[in-house]
């Protein structure tokens, strides 16, 4: 393990540029997720079909620019361009990182009714170093915590927060940063201090963990939730409401060695996610780099503008940019409302 080159990468991924900060795109979409995405844009989901639409993103004039780096799903990390340039090679010439999600999915707890646990720790050493050759620098594990009756149990959080610590130490030892998110579902009707309640639970086991497993934390990215209500809630909050109790959040429970914090969006409205963002860095300064790594804030209006059509591509290429730097100014808290008619 090179813990120089871990800590650089791991800040490198939340780098301040030209006035902004740069930040994550998530692309790592499972067939069955981006599936119901492309449903609703009436696209059929087929690999050529994800593969032209992720040859648009991964093409964009926002990587390397906004864009520090793409998390990859496994099909994409070994497809290719139209014209044969692997998306690899695409996303480091452009001047950003390639990073893969490894993780093999959420399987329900046994006696834990609508709780799950992530797999994919068996064999992990032997993909992450085949992933390690193929050009990927990180890679990423997503923990889903949902908010109900009685959840998350301490089993759940237990048996994830141990899967991300493992699977994090794991990472190290093949030279790859570890992104490692646990997600609190926005799903359901619980408030704002509920989710902070159990954002707090679920980060203070995740650090316990990553500690218990001696993971270097400099060389370590976090992508947590925003501290919001549940979307079934009829209170929305504004974002100065969830700013102060995303970093009263973070402050708690979040070490400062801890270089980056990339958030998910986790079902947020695109500038909802931007504002929100915005909102968190305009109380700093932070001693974390505070930025997005975000999949639906990202690509949702370029999703619906591409429509599966060649002809929309390039306009599509324009949604995504935009949006890419809007982030980019929220991670430095220099995004306004107004920039969003500038398109
Ligand atoms: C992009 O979607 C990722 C993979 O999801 P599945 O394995 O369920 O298909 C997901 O982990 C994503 O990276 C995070 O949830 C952040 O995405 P959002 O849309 O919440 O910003």
């Amino acid at each position: 393990m090179d813990r120089d080159r871990l800590a650089s990468l791991a800040a490198a991924l939340g780098a301040r540029k030209g006035g902004a900060r740069q930040g994550l795109l998530a692309a790592d979409e499972s067939p069955g997720t981006i599936g119901k995405r492309f449903e609703a844009a009436g696209v059929a989901c087929t690999p050529e079909s994800r593969r032209a639409y992720r040859e648009i993103l991964l093409r964009s004039e926002a990587l390397g620019a906004q864009i520090s780096g793409v998390i990859l799903h496994d099909e994409t990390i070994r497809q290719t361009a139209a014209d044969g340039e692997s998306f690899v090679a695409a996303i480091a010439r452009a001047g950003a990182i390639p990073g893969v999600k490894v993780d093999r999915g959420v399987t329900p707890l046994p006696g834990f009714p609508g709780e799950s646990a992530t797999e994919g720790l068996d064999g992990l050493a032997a993909r992450l170093a085949e992933y390690r050759a193929m050009g990927a620098r990180f890679a990423k594990w997503r923990a889903v915590i949902d908010v109900g009756m009685g959840a998350p149990s301490d089993h759940c959080l237990n048996a994830n927060a141990q899967a991300l610590a493992r699977y994090a130490a794991h990472c190290h030892a093949a030279d790859l940063v570890p992104i490692v998110e646990p997600e609190v579902l926005m799903d359901g009707d619980h408030d704002l201090a509920h989710c902070y309640a159990v954002s707090k639970r679920t980060l203070n086991r995740v650090f316990a963990e990553l500690h218990e497993a001696r993971v270097f934390l400099e060389g370590v990215v976090l992508k947590p939730n925003m501290v919001v209500p549940g979307l079934k809630n009829p209170r929305s909050a504004q974002p100065e409401e969830t700013a102060r109790a995303t970093l009263r959040l973070l402050r708690t429970c979040v070490p400062v060695a801890v270089p980056t914090i990339a958030f998910l969006s986790g079902g947020q409205g695109e500038v909802e996610a931007s504002a929100n963002l915005d909102a968190i860095n305009r109380l700093g300064p932070l001693p974390w780099a505070v930025t997005f790594s975000f999949g639906r804030a990202l690509q949702e209006s370029a999703q619906k503008t591409w429509a599966g059509k060649a002809e929309n591509a390039a306009q599509a290429q324009r949604v995504f940019a935009h949006r890419a730097r809007m982030n980019a100014l929220a991670a430095a808290g220099r995004w306004e409302a107004a920039f969003e008619t500038r398109a």
